[in-house]
């Protein structure tokens, strides 16, 4: 599946876009029950109270029909319009979430490298829990990127709420609609359940020239299982290398060599 022209520009313009109901209600289904048990047999889900999230990385790795989200046209082409054919899966996490996450970015970069694609397993609304986002933010010259423009000081700078920072869009979602934004927008959310269902898939761009492959490598060193504490023996599980054809080996192979560089002893060898 290729994304039209317009939602290409309205993600390269505004920093993000919403692909309504991409998956079904019986893939949906699937997937958030798939997501289940994955956050409450490897991710701590069984234990959670609503006083902290509780978080895993990664999530599809642990499960042999989320593996091949990896594997969907729809993922594949939508990725492969934004970064490339030849895009790295850069795991991502699982989440109950509980409460308000706070205005910030996932990464800043001078040109495009990162993206995330979120899915929210419940109906989120503005008040309750949905991604907002400040269009445009994540452009290297928006005004949103000044040392004075910090919507997470909105109150000390502006006298406002975090939760009313002006210019801000709620990204309002049902289970089966695809938020994909880029690392470098500002997102918050607020007022959502302390229990609020959520996991993601991070891409990168395939690293060709030294200067990429540095930024890679300095990305590995912050954002990869490892570096959030979930030790699984490399950058992926046995699981998902061991489903993987050749078409999602593609995806895989570059951070997993990188992740060897990167974090030696956290990387079990194995032949790609
Ligand atoms: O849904 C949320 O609470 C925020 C999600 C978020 O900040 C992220 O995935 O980076």
């Amino acid at each position: 599946m290729r994304p039209t022209e317009q939602q290409l520009k309205h993600f390269h313009t505004f920093g993000y876009v919403v692909f309504r109901q991409l998956f079904n209600a019986a893939e949906i289904k699937r997937i958030t029950d798939e997501f289940e048990t994955v956050i409450q047999t490897v991710g701590g889900g069984d234990q959670h109270d609503g006083s902290n999230r509780t978080l895993i990385v990664p999530t599809i790795d642990h499960n042999k029909y989320l593996c091949t989200l990896l594997d969907d046209p729809r993922i594949v082409g939508i990725t492969s319009a934004i970064l490339g054919s030849d895009f790295n899966y850069a795991s991502g996490d699982g989440n109950y979430y509980s409460g308000d996450t706070g205005w910030h970015v996932d990464g800043r970069y001078p040109k495009l490298f990162a993206i995330k694609i979120a899915f929210y397993l419940d109906p989120v609304t503005r008040d309750t829990g949905c991604l907002r986002v400040i269009p445009g933010s994540h452009h290297p010259q928006s005004p949103w990127q000044q040392k004075d423009m910090q919507p997470s000081q909105a109150e000390e700078t502006w006298g406002v709420a975090p939760s009313e920072v002006p210019g801000q869009m709620p990204l309002e979602t049902r289970p089966g609609d695809l938020a994909i934004f880029y690392h470098d927008l500002l997102h918050a959310s607020f007022g959502g359940s302390k229990r609020r269902r959520m996991f993601t898939m991070n891409m990168v761009k395939h690293g060709k020239t030294q200067g990429d492959l540095d930024r890679i490598d300095n990305y590995l060193k912050y954002h990869c299982p490892v570096a959030h504490g979930f030790k699984i023996g490399g950058m992926y599980t046995d699981l998902m290398f061991d489903t993987a054809d050749d078409a999602r080996l593609k995806h895989l192979t570059q951070l997993q060599e990188r992740h060897a560089l990167v974090h030696p002893d956290k990387t079990r060898n194995r032949v790609l």
